[in-house]
């Protein structure tokens, strides 16, 4: 399933971000940025300490990183080229200006992106894990951003691809590209 807006492709896979041959790879990371589980885990341990080393000095000189910003290292060991670390809201009830901030978390990485002259770009799906997050909201968020950020950069990036861990989220995804506006 693919959409395609000027010339770039919207696209969803299924798999695991960690194993993506693309120029960057997002990291669903915390505050911290010192590591964690899923995506976070599993990206640490495929790259190796490598990315830790420059999270590390991240953090000395700007104190991690808020909750819809984001910052990127190398990727170690990892096929992809780089490592956009973004921090997504944990979910709340909703009212607690979520959707916002997981616009900015995917709508900063790709303005990381675009800055970087990485023109293919993985992202998992952020805030769904641990942080909780619907996961139907969070598709039909995550394409807002994206749409927009492909709007503002239409010369910046060749691929934007999703990558869904089980059937479920790739199912939700596809629901959402599908009926996703673009201008
Ligand atoms: N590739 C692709 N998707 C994955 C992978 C993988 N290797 N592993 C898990 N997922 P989460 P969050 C899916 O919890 O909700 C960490 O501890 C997973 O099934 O990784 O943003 C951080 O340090 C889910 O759908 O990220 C933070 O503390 C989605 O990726 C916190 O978790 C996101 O799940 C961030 O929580």
């Amino acid at each position: 399933m693919e959409r395609v807006i000027g010339t770039t492709r919207i696209t969803l896979v299924r798999g695991d971000i960690t194993q993506q041959t693309v120029d960057v790879i997002v990291n669903a990371a915390n505050s911290s940025l010192l590591g964690g589980g899923g995506v976070d885990g599993a990206i640490h341990r495929g790259g190796g300490p490598a990315i830790l080393e420059e999270c590390m000095a991240i953090r000395a000189a700007q104190g991690g990183c808020p909750p819809g910003q984001a910052v990127i290292t190398t990727a170690g060991q990892l096929p992809a080229r780089r490592v956009i670390h973004t921090v997504g809201p944990v979910w709340n009830g909703g009212g607690h200006g979520e959707a916002a901030l997981l616009r900015s978390a995917y709508g900063r990485s790709l303005e990381l992106a675009a800055e970087h002259g990485l023109r293919v770009v993985a992202f998992p799906s952020i805030s769904t894990g641990a942080y909780r997050f619907p996961i139907g909201k969070a598709a039909t968020t995550a394409f807002e951003a994206i749409i927009a950020a492909v709007g503002r950069h239409p010369e910046a990036f060749d691929e934007v691809r999703m990558v869904l861990f089980s059937a479920g989220d790739l199912a939700a995804y596809r629901d959402a590209l599908t009926t996703a506006k673009v201008a």
